[in-house]
């Protein structure tokens, strides 16, 4: 009886059977019987990453709420793009083929079938036609050939950074692997050791990707989660000269960035990070000793570890001193981990009565403290460090000239600025947290760099645009190597290469592109998925962009959403 009163079992299957013979929701392509006098909706979902696992219920809920809308979209007369794909290279495929010991291939294409079978079940309104998967060599062609174009446009480039290296895994891991200093899967140390990696320079964007947030239709959260992870601050870099304990001038320059010039007089101590390349000859040989032991601790924590976790300040005398160019007076230099060299200039001028951390630091330590702001309405508290604005104290030298006594914070800030100008010891500067992208990983599962290194010179050489794609090697082994080198070195015979101009032998990158690279630019492709002539069709492009729904989860605001604005401007 129940059966009969509601055969949801026949319904669905049947109708899912007829969409699909019948393609009811492909979108015809321009020129091929698309209707362009109608207005258009492009309803994306979020690249879903295919798991072994399956859809988890995070998955039909956003897809859902984009299917109505398609429908309604439709019903109401537009033309609606609503296409599915996969995220599919990355780690998390890799590892589990690792721990299966089955290739990411075929784990992937398994994981994809169940997928889709799986939204198809759910009777989704997609265009399967359009289906796409990061890891078809028919899309990383033009991954690669984005790269390519990065490449020459300068933003692509090579440098030595320090990488997170678990010396027992015998791998290099991706920041998200590493919890509280340990591997995640075994729970082995890690360090940060410099290796050289391919980088992309998305600083150079920093001030228009923070600037072009205001006219971008996105939810006032995400946009802010960019603007903080962009942090523009503004200040100035200033520069103290290195002397002996009696202020005899040891000709080196320490240049600090603060974006509190104002305390110039109270700042009692400088601070420099473990890496700071001055350190070397800032450390007196009876310090040395002590900085080392120091500096080696240091390079065994995350930054994480070093500035939110870190529950006391640690740090070093290195023996050296500085002299504040606005009181003249003779200051130490110490070494201190909550410094870190990849921020500003990695050097600070402490100011323990306006800072907490060098107020925290400098109790620990019997630094002096100098209060040099007075809080408007007079209140402070007396154990603290006081960080806000207010009237300038105890800030004039007649040695240096400078007097700001009695100037509010910010204009004396300025005076300050100028003043170190108009001296030749410093500058205004504007500071960005952003840095720049890094865009290799020792990994098998991603996609190849299409660049070779000629054996004779050892110089770069990109593929030409006709060598694309270049196609992953199969491999049985993919399993990390123990020495850092990546998995593809392994590939003795894709590795080993002719440069097509010049028929010199050369060499293959061995590093792969991460996982964020395919889904930087899968909005474009989805409007034209199956050209092999290029990337996307400028027509098709300019009737379907830009998406005008977009959902997917905010824990991706700062990754591939803000990657792809990157991409976007730098690309075109
Ligand atoms: C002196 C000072 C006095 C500071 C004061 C603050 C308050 P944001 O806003 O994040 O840019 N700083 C600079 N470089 C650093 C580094 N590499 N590692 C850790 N701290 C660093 O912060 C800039 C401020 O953070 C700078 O201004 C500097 O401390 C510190 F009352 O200089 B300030």
């Amino acid at each position: 009886q129940a059966r009969r009163a509601y055969p949801y079992d026949e319904i669905e299957p049947r109708w899912q059977a007829h969409w699909e013979e019948r393609r009811t929701f492909r979108t015809p392509d321009i020129g091929d019987g698309l209707d362009t006098s109608r207005p258009k909706c492009y309803i994306l979902d979020m690249f879903p990453y295919p798991s072994g696992a399956g859809l988890h219920v995070g998955h039909p809920l956003g897809y859902t709420a984009t299917d109505i809308l398609s429908r309604f979209k439709r019903m109401k007369g537009f033309n609606v793009l609503h296409p599915m794909g996969w995220d599919a290279f990355g780690l998390p495929a890799e590892q589990y083929a690792i721990q299966t010991g089955t290739h990411p291939k075929t784990t992937t294409a398994r994981n994809i079938d169940r997928f889709r079978i799986q939204l198809k079940s759910l009777g989704f309104s997609y265009d399967w036609d359009r289906e796409i998967s990061t890891t078809e060599p028919a899309y990383y062609k033009w991954t690669q050939w984005i790269f390519l174009q990065l490449l020459k446009r300068g933003l692509a480039y090579q440098a030595e950074v320090p990488v997170n290296w678990c010396p027992a895994l015998g791998t290099v891991l991706a920041n998200e692997e590493v919890i509280d200093g340990v591997s995640e899967r075994g729970g082995y140390p890690v360090i940060r050791k410099p290796m050289r990696q391919w980088m992309l320079r998305i600083t150079s964007y920093a001030d228009r990707l923070l600037e072009d947030l205001d006219d971008l239709d996105w939810p006032e959260s995400i946009k802010e989660m960019q603007r903080n992870w962009i942090g523009r601050s503004e200040g100035a870099e200033l520069e103290f000269c290195a002397v002996d304990q009696e202020g005899h001038d040891l000709g080196a320059k320490l240049t600090v960035y603060t974006t509190r010039p104002d305390t110039i007089f109270g700042a009692t101590y400088l601070v420099v990070a473990p890496e700071h390349v001055l350190l070397p000859s800032l450390t007196s040989e009876e310090q040395r000793a002590h900085v080392e032991e120091y500096t080696e601790v240091a390079a065994r924590k995350s930054e994480l570890e070093r500035t939110e976790l870190q529950k006391e300040k640690t740090g070093v005398f290195s023996g050296s001193y500085a002299k504040n160019p606005a009181t003249g007076e003779i200051i130490p230099i110490w070494v201190a981990d909550y410094v870190l060299a990849s921020y500003g200039t990695g050097a600070i001028m402490a100011v323990p009565a306006h800072d907490s951390r060098d107020h925290e630091f400098a109790l620990k330590y019997e630094l002096p403290i100098i209060k040099v702001v007075s809080p408007p309405n007079g209140n402070c508290d007396p154990e603290e460090a006081y960080a806000d604005d207010g009237i300038m104290i105890n800030s004039s030298s007649s040695s240096s000239g400078l007097n700001i006594n009695g100037m509010l914070s910010q204009d004396a800030a300025l005076e300050v600025t100028s003043w170190v100008e108009s001296n030749g010891f410093g500058k205004k500067k504007v500071n960005y947290k952003l840095r720049d992208w890094l865009f290799a990983r020792q990994r098998y599962w991603g996609e190849p760099f299409p660049v070779i290194y000629l054996d004779d010179t050892n110089e770069m050489v990109p593929l030409t645009e006709n060598q694309l794609p270049l196609t992953l090697p199969e491999l049985d082994d993919f399993t990390p190597t123990g020495t850092g080198e990546p998995p593809l070195t392994k590939a003795a015979d894709w590795v080993r290469t002719t440069d097509v101009l010049t028929g010199k032998p050369a060499r293959r990158e061995t590093s792969t592109m991460p996982q964020w690279a395919g889904s930087c630019w899968y909005y474009l492709r989805f409007m034209d998925p199956k050209n092999s002539s290029t990337l996307v069709d400028k027509a098709k492009e300019s009737y379907w962009g830009p998406v005008d729904i977009y959902v997917g989860g905010a824990e991706h605001s700062v990754l591939h959403l803000l990657y792809a604005r990157f991409w976007h401007k730098g690309s075109v």
